[in-house]
């Protein structure tokens, strides 16, 4: 049964129920590695999208498994959406074998081909060439596949954004660029680093169609993602969006945010929370009880210290594996 929630992907009850548990997947599954970091056992630096729940788990809930996505640097929550096994993302982290990338990448660098995660990118930017190429390949080999790529506003204002746009657009390409406007880059505003209002607007230089959302609420990257796609299947071409939403930690390891205020913090985390929101759209909507929201946000708390113990419980990566998998044979 459909809910009455109108959406455009015809997301049922069950499906609602699902999202809502992969959101807190993604909250929890960023807080233990904030804390896991903090206390030594996870080394590199990480990313946290806590706050950017919404945008990833709505996106990543209307693709099919054999779309492909590529993720940031920012990319837990993306590649969780995309169905990522959780235990060997934290496992990645860990620097275990049975990581996704046999414990060898670590946070920037997560992959996995099974659930067309193309992978996180280090690379600010470097995720929408490669989602570009793979709209190409989609259409060339009449794959009837999307990518996807994911992007944070201060990548909007790279060249290779620029150029992939203008590619996948000349030839109509089956490609989302999925902007995540978490309203910084690193330490600088979005509004001190272009003169455009919205970051859609960049679409007309391309003669692509751009839109610009609330990416906190659930039902609207939904609705947007599902047009994105439906066109980009149709042979459409490519569609921007912007999502806005907020990143509630620092930008990375060692952010004293001195670049924005308490009030502004304070105002995202109470009254803009996308999982407080999403709640209570589903309670609205009759898809949920409070029971059950509280069983399906206990149930991804779970998940994630499974996936911790699976990760400590696992091998280390030995020495003598140090240059497997380093070039291709
Ligand atoms: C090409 C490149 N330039 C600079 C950096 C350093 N850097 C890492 S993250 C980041 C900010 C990116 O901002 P945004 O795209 O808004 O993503 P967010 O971190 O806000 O999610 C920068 C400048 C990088 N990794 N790659
Ligand atoms: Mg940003």
């Amino acid at each position: 049964m459909t809910v009455s929630i109108k959406n455009h992907a015809n997301i049922t009850d069950e499906q609602f129920k699902k999202i809502y548990e992969t959101m807190w997947e993604i909250r929890y599954f960023d807080e233990k590695v904030d804390q896991l970091f903090a206390k030594g056992l996870i080394h590199g630096t990480t990313h946290l999208a806590v706050g950017q729940e919404a945008t990833a788990a709505g996106s990543g809930a209307v693709l099919k498994t054999t779309d492909w996505i590529t993720a940031t640097h920012r990319g837990h929550g993306q590649t969780i959406a995309k169905g990522t096994n959780i235990k060997a993302m934290m496992a990645e982290l860990f620097g275990r074998t049975t990581g996704t990338n046999k414990g060898k990448g670590g946070s920037m660098h997560i992959a996995d081909l099974d659930t067309g995660n193309l992978g996180a990118n280090g690379i600010v930017g470097g995720g929408y060439p490669i989602a570009t190429g793979a709209g190409l390949t989609s259409k060339m080999k009449k794959l009837d596949r999307v990518a996807l790529a994911y992007g944070g506003d201060g990548s909007t204002n790279e060249g290779s954004f620029h150029e992939s746009l203008n590619l996948a657009a000349i030839w109509d390409l089956p490609v989302i660029f999925f902007i995540e406007n978490n309203q910084y880059g690193m330490s600088g505003s979005v509004k001190e680093m272009t003169r455009v209002e919205k970051l859609s607007d960049r679409a007309k230089a391309y003669g692509i169609k751009g839109v610009t959302i609330d990416g906190n609420d659930l039902i609207s990257v939904i609705n947007t993602t599902s047009e994105a796609v439906e066109r980009a299947r149709n042979g459409e071409g490519p569609t921007l969006i912007e999502a806005l939403t907020y990143r509630w930690k620092g930008h990375s390891k060692s952010d004293a945010k001195k670049y924005r205020t308490k009030e502004e913090e304070q105002d995202w985390r109470t009254n803009k929370d996308p999982i407080k929101r999403t709640k209570r759209t589903l309670l609205e909507a009759g898809v949920l009880s409070e029971e059950e929201a509280e069983t399906l946000r206990l149930k991804a708390k779970q998940t994630i210290e499974e996936a911790v113990t699976f990760a400590e419980q696992s091998p280390m990566v030995p020495v003598e594996s140090l240059f497997d998998d380093v070039y291709a044979e």
